[in-house]
């Protein structure tokens, strides 16, 4: 069955009184990671969340989380003020700027203080301003309706399976709540955490994009498994990323996928969820259009490096 994004728009519109609704949809219509015909829009990423629960055996911390953003890379960190001075100044230059995102460099969940406080001061400076987080998942119970209270519309969740039994495979360990699992144990909850905060936030009207990294060897025939659960759970659309292997991590042999064969296998989950094809796996301070990074502009170096932590 085609599960269709107008369909997804028109659970939102019904689940929220029409204006809420009809402000999330012009939002996704301005948002240009969720509607690729919104490329003259620009984003921003203020790099706030340096934290991480979980240990991805693609992960490499002296460098930005790879769930959405891409290795090589160090960020600056910045505190909450600076976020929001930084988000003035790029303002008053891009007069296109729709979106501002935590996308790391480590889990926007994970730094969730830093990540509610830049929210609400740039809030405070331009209520209309569209919010966007990215996350693992793993503390969606505990921050779920705090994100709606907060007025963030687009959510990211990065679902690389829905087997614990594959999940053991991706994740070295869990640390939730101060308990470190690993295994399926680490996985189970990771995947019980990503759904019930998917299911909450999508049935609250949160607009959900599914980020799943494509490992071969690993998930790469689950993929379709993937797609067709977070569908079930309200998911808006799936970004299925190919793997950027690091140096230094368990998966840094793993072999690159080719354009096609990533396509082939996004063409074979159309079907089911609305895909992306436009991800630019971007850096955790990245600004302006998804083509034509402008961050070098802004850099001011007022943040702490990420490769100091
Ligand atoms: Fe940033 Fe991500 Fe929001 Fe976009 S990025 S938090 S949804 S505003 Fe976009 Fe960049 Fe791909 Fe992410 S191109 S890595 S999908
Ligand atoms: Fe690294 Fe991101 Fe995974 Fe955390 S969620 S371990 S920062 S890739």
């Amino acid at each position: 069955m085609k599960i269709d994004s107008e369909v997804k728009i028109m659970n939102i519109i019904n689940n929220n009184s029409e204006s809420v609704a009809r402000t999330i949809e012009e939002k996704t219509k301005k948002h240009p990671c969720f509607s690729q015909s919104a490329h003259k829009y620009a984003r921003m990423h203020i790099p706030v969340a340096p934290e991480c629960t979980i240990s991805c055996n693609y992960c490499n911390r002296k460098y930005d989380c790879l769930n959405e953003t891409r290795p090589g890379v160090t960020s600056e960190v910045l505190t909450p003020e600076q976020s929001l001075s930084k988000f003035i100044r790029v303002r008053d230059k891009l007069t296109n700027l729709s979106v501002v995102g935590v996308a790391g460099p480590g889990d926007a969940l994970a730094s969730f203080s830093r990540t509610k406080k830049s929210f609400q001061l740039i809030k405070k400076e331009d209520p209309e301003i569209t919010f966007c987080l990215s996350t693992n998942g793993l503390l969606l119970p505990d921050y779920q309706e705090e994100i709606i209270k907060l007025g963030v519309s687009h959510v990211t969740i990065t679902i690389n399976a829905i087997d614990p039994e594959i999940g053991a495979y991706i994740y070295e360990q869990v640390d939730y709540h101060g308990d470190i699992l690993q295994g399926k144990e680490g996985a189970g909850i990771l995947l019980s955490n990503q759904l019930e905060g998917l299911n909450y936030l999508a049935a609250s009207g949160v607009v959900c994009k599914i980020n799943i990294v494509l490992i071969k060897g690993v998930n790469d025939h689950h993929i379709e498994q993937v797609v067709k659960t977070v569908s079930h759970y309200g998911a808006f659309m799936t970004n299925i990323m190919p793997l950027i292997p690091v140096e230094g991590t368990p998966f840094s042999d793993v072999p690159l996928i080719s354009k096609k064969e990533l396509n082939s296998i996004r063409q074979r989950c159309e079907p089911y969820l609305k895909q992306m094809y436009h991800c630019q796996q971007c850096r955790a301070d990245a600004i302006g259009c998804l083509t034509q990074d402008r961050s070098r502009e802004f850099t001011d170096n007022c943040g702490v490096n990420l490769s100091r932590l």
